[in-house]
């Protein structure tokens, strides 16, 4: 057996968490033969709850589970860290401008950046998932200069996952017959699901999807509106945001982050922008289709042709990231590492 991998989930007692832990546990995400040691770390109100999420995770008496250790202390939950899962963040409540939404976060992803960067190690790659998502994983960046810009992530995976469900259900295939979907730019209602470069396996043949859907007026329309409003809608019909898909998201994005992605397959994640792709401001953490290596290293597909349907579509939800870290920036401290 491997030694175990130091993972810290935040926003332990939450619902994502809850359904996601099993699955760290049982080794969806890291492999069958990784042990793992999990630090949940969650808001000291919460510790009470907690305590009854560990009790089941030990109650399901997973073998791969070397130790679990919840805490109200980020220095005790990113100590020597491999993997960071920052899931909790402040939720918008009701009458609450975006502008405080971003403020109350900012303040919770600078100390959690700060505490990464004295406590993880330098090797740690950091995925967020709390929203607002890409900014919030700017924020940690920046905060945390020792550790490589490259290794903190933002999650799309959802978004992704939900755009090639709607494309499998359309053609009648299994979602994994989809590939190559990509979703450019912010995990927010301006994101952009684009399948242009993606196909779909069809009798051993991969179509391209256009060909495949042949429905240009869909692909164009209610297809885009219906993925970025996903997350609204089943808010609406479940009176909950969504926890189960966010969650298979996250095993994704990890275990791909992990593992690699197949060859010529490409996934999407929040990274940040070098400023040379696709005409995307540097600096920024902006989803882009990403190849994964056995290292755990990415490389942002590159090449890719992109219209001027897309184009417009890939500034506006980069301008909306250009305001929301503007906009963050205003409210972290003085100390920040900028
Ligand atoms: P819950 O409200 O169920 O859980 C959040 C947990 O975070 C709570 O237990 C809370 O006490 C904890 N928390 C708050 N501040 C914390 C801090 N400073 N340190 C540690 N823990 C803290 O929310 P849940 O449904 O689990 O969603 C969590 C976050 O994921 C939200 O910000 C949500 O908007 C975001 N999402 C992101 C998605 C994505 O694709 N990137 C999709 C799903 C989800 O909407």
């Amino acid at each position: 057996m491997a030694e175990p991998l130091r993972v810290c989930v935040t926003g332990a007692a939450g619902q994502i968490a809850y359904s996601l832990l099993y699955s760290l546990g049982r080794g969806e995400v890291f492999g069958p033969n990784q042990p793992v040691t999990l630090f949940l770390l969650d808001i000291q109100p919460m510790l009470g709850v907690l305590d009854g999420v560990v009790m089941e995770m030990m109650d399901c008496a997973l073998p791969l589970v070397n130790e679990i250790v919840p805490t109200a202390d980020p220095q005790v939950a990113f100590k020597d860290i491999d993997f960071a899962i920052l899931v909790g963040a402040m939720p918008r409540r009701e009458g609450m401008e975006r502008k405080d939404l971003l403020k109350a976060n900012a303040k919770i992803f600078e100390s959690q950046g700060k505490a990464l960067d004295q406590f993880a190690k330098k090797t740690v790659k950091v995925l967020v998932v709390g929203n607002p998502a890409n900014t919030n994983a700017l924020i940690a960046h920046k905060c945390a200069p020792s550790i490589p810009k490259e290794n903190f992530t933002a999650m799309t995976r959802l978004d992704q996952n939900r755009a090639q469900a709607q494309v499998a259900a359309r053609v009648g295939v299994p979602s994994n017959a989809v590939r190559n979907v990509i979703i450019w730019g912010n995990h927010s209602s301006t994101q952009f699901p684009d399948v242009r470069h993606g196909d779909v396996s069809i009798d051993g043949k991969h179509v391209p999807i256009y060909e495949a859907v042949k429905d240009d007026a869909w692909l164009k329309g209610d297809f885009i509106t219906t993925v970025q409003k996903r997350g609204a809608a089943v808010i609406a019909a479940r009176k909950l945001s969504s926890a189960m898909s966010a969650a298979k998201g996250i095993v994704d994005h990890v275990k791909d982050l992990w593992c690699g992605t197949p060859p010529d397959e490409y996934v999407s994640m929040g990274v940040i922008s070098d400023g040379n792709s696709y005409g995307v401001p540097e600096g920024l953490i902006y989803s882009f289709p990403c190849k994964i290596l056995p290292d755990h290293t990415y490389e942002v597909v590159t090449g890719l042709e992109i219209d001027t349907f897309s184009r417009e579509k890939m500034d506006a939800t980069a301008k909306e990231l250009v305001e929301e870290r503007d906009s963050a920036m205003t409210f972290l401290s003085a100390d920040a590492n900028l």
